[in-house]
C-alpha cells in the first residue's frame, strides 16, 4: 500500500508531482485569459491550453507509474507527445493568422509529417522494434524537417513580414523547439548510446524539459495575445 503514495524522499517523485499540477494550473490560467483578449487570440489560448490539459491528464499516470516503479513511463510519454507536440505546431499557424499572415497548408503538413517521423521512428527505437541507432537517427531527420520549415520555410517568412510582437514571439517559439527539445534526443542518447543513464535523473530533465516546452511556450504566446490586445483591465 504504501508503495501508491509518494515517499518524501523521492525527489523524482516530487517532480512528478509539481509539473503535474502546474499543468493543471496552467490550464485553468490559459482558457481564463483566453476570454479577454481580443478575439482573434482566443484560439492560440484555447491551444496552449489544450496542451497543458492533455500534459496534466498524462502526468498524472506517468506520477503514479513513477511512485510505484520508480521507472519511467515511455509509453505515456509518447502518448502525449503525440498529441502535444502537432498541437504546439499548430500554434505557429495560429498566431500568423491572427494578424492576417495567411501561410498555405503545405507549410503545416511538412511539420506534421517532420512530427510523425520523428515521434514514431524514436518509440519503434525505445520500443526495441527497430535498432535504437536506426530509430533515432530518423527520427533526428524529422526534427531537421520541423527545423528547417519554422527557420526557413513558408511560415518563416510569413513571420517576418508580420513583425512586431508576432515575430520576435515567432521567434522565441521557435528558439523552444530548437533548444527546449534538444533534451529529448540528448536523453534517449545518453540512455541508449552512452551505457544507459541514471533513470531518475534522466525524467527529472524530462519533467523540466516538459515544463519550458510547455508552460513556458504557452505563456510567450500568452504575452503576445495580452500585448496585442492592449490593456483589458490588468
Ligand atoms: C511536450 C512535449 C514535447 C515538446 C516533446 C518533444 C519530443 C521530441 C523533440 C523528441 C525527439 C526525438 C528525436 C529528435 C529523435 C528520436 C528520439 C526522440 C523521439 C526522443
Amino acid at each position: 500500500m504504501d508503495k501508491m503514495f509518494l515517499a518524501s524522499g523521492d525527489l523524482v517523485g516530487v517532480t512528478f508531482w509539481l509539473v503535474s499540477i502546474a499543468m493543471v494550473a496552467s490550464t485553468v490560467f490559459f482558457l481564463y485569459e483566453g476570454l479577454r483578449v481580443k478575439p482573434q487570440w482566443r484560439l492560440s489560448l484555447l491551444v496552449a491550453g489544450l496542451v497543458t490539459l492533455v500534459a496534466g491528464v498524462h502526468y498524472d499516470y506517468m506520477r503514479d507509474f513513477w511512485v510505484v516503479n520508480q521507472a519511467t513511463p515511455i509509453v505515456y510519454r509518447y502518448i502525449d507527445w503525440l498529441i502535444t507536440v502537432p498541437l504546439l505546431m499548430i500554434e505557429f499557424f495560429i498566431i500568423l493568422r491572427a494578424v492576417g499572415g495567411a501561410v498555405g497548408a503545405a507549410s503545416f503538413n511538412k511539420l506534421l509529417f517532420g512530427t510523425l517521423v520523428m515521434l514514431v521512428f524514436g518509440y519503434l527505437g525505445e520500443a526495441g522494434v527497430m535498432s535504437a541507432t536506426l530509430g533515432f537517427w530518423i527520427g533526428m531527420v524529422g526534427w531537421a524537417i520541423i527545423i528547417h520549415e519554422i527557420y526557413m520555410g513558408a511560415a518563416a517568412q510569413a513571420s517576418g513580414a508580420a513583425g512586431g510582437a508576432v515575430q520576435s514571439a515567432f521567434n522565441a517559439m521557435r528558439w523552444i523547439v530548437l533548444v527546449g527539445w534538444a533534451i529529448y534526443p540528448i536523453g534517449y542518447v545518453m540512455g541508449y548510446f552512452m551505457g544507459g543513464v541514471d533513470d531518475g535523473a534522466l525524467n527529472m530533465v524530462y519533467n523540466l524539459a516538459d515544463f519550458v516546452n510547455k508552460i513556458l511556450f504557452g505563456l510567450i504566446i500568452w504575452n503576445l495575445a495580452v500585448k496585442d490586445s492592449g490593456d483589458t483591465g490588468h
